[in-house]
């Protein structure tokens, strides 16, 4: 485990200010001042928790849990969902970014073209530099015109390397940055990859492919098969992971955009639906807008008054 990221989360209840109204408050605003869940009130909240993203399996399996019961009364509506959705996040395994020390540590980032790849690798290489990490960035993304520059310029500012090969096989490249990080004992690789291909399944027979040559030569580094998802894409990131869970074997999520956006209930449906832990968020464009996700914080943040 890596201890980044400890700073206080100041901005995160800004980030999170819109899914909260969506998710939390609208949810609140009908259901709080009901005598009892009746089947007109019950069939609202699921409404509601459907819109702000929560997915229809988990959103009705939330209202199922409250019809016929009597445990449960609509004004403690806030503190049922808060300790659910905690227990939703806790179940989908460990938020702790994989890093082992005196090791070298091989992160694989993928998702569909504009969610934010780049960007996080280079705002992740920024903060392992920033804790004296030798970081090595493999350009796999070879596919792109201006890609490469793009993390040229990134890798540049984050102080990190770069092994970039114009049009070559990204598994090649990939290749190639293994065995420099290995011989010049570097402590990190992040592994760009394209978003988009001539079509879906060129993009996840490449990755696949970049995948076995880590599997191959580097089989104890890989620390994070990472998917990110860009949290304005509400549930059909449930759809991406599971296209990319099928290709690549992902362990764990990146949520980005998360600043402004009303559909960072999509973290819980994931968590629900396909059990992978969001260990990342990125609540901006600057270099330092990357956060550790931590359940406890974030929900805190969704249910602050
Ligand atoms: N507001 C905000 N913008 C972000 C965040 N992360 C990335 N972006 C923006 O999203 C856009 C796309 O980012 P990229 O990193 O190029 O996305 P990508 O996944 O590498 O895209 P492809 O390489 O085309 O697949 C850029 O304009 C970024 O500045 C974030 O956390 N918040
Ligand atoms: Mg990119």
């Amino acid at each position: 485990m890596f201890k980044f990221f400890s700073e206080s989360f100041n901005n995160l209840k800004n980030a999170v200010s819109n899914t909260a109204k969506n998710l939390v408050g609208n949810v609140a605003a009908v259901v709080e001042e009901e005598e009892e869940f009746s089947e007109f009130v019950l069939e609202d909240m699921e409404d509601m928790l459907i819109s702000a993203d929560l997915g229809v399996s988990y959103a009705s399996e939330i209202v199922d849990s409250l019809r016929n019961q009597t445990k449960v009364k609509p004004s403690e509506v806030r503190a049922y969902l808060k300790s659910e959705f905690l227990k939703t996040l806790e179940n989908a395994g460990s938020s702790e970014l994989n890093f082992s020390d005196n090791d070298l540590n091989i992160y694989f980032i993928a998702g569909v073209n504009g969610v934010g790849k780049t960007t996080l690798i280079a705002k992740l290489a920024y903060k392992f530099k920033q804790e004296g990490k030798r970081v090595l960035i493999a350009a796999g993304d070879t596919f792109r015109a201006a890609a490469e520059e793009q993390l040229n310029i990134w890798s540049n500012r984050a102080g990190a390397d770069i092994v970039r090969r114009d049009k070559a096989d990204p598994a090649s490249v990939v290749y190639e940055a293994i065995q420099k990080a290995k011989n010049e004992n570097y402590d990190v690789i992040l592994v760009d990859t394209a978003g988009r291909l001539q079509n879906k399944f060129n993009l996840m027979e490449e990755l696949s492919k970049i995948k076995s040559v880590i599997d191959k030569n580097a089989p104890d580094n890989l620390r994070e098969c990472m998917l990110v998802l860009d949290a304005n894409t509400g549930q059909n990131g449930l759809q991406q992971a599971k296209v990319f869970l099928d290709a690549v074997n992902v362990s764990s999520v990146a949520l980005t955009k998360l600043d402004g956006s009303a559909k960072g209930a999509i973290v819980l449906a994931i968590a629900k639906e396909v059990k992978l832990p969001v260990k990342l968020i990125g609540v901006g464009e600057k270099m330092e807008d990357l956060k550790s996700f931590n359940p406890v914080d974030f929900i805190n943040a969704l249910f602050e008054e």
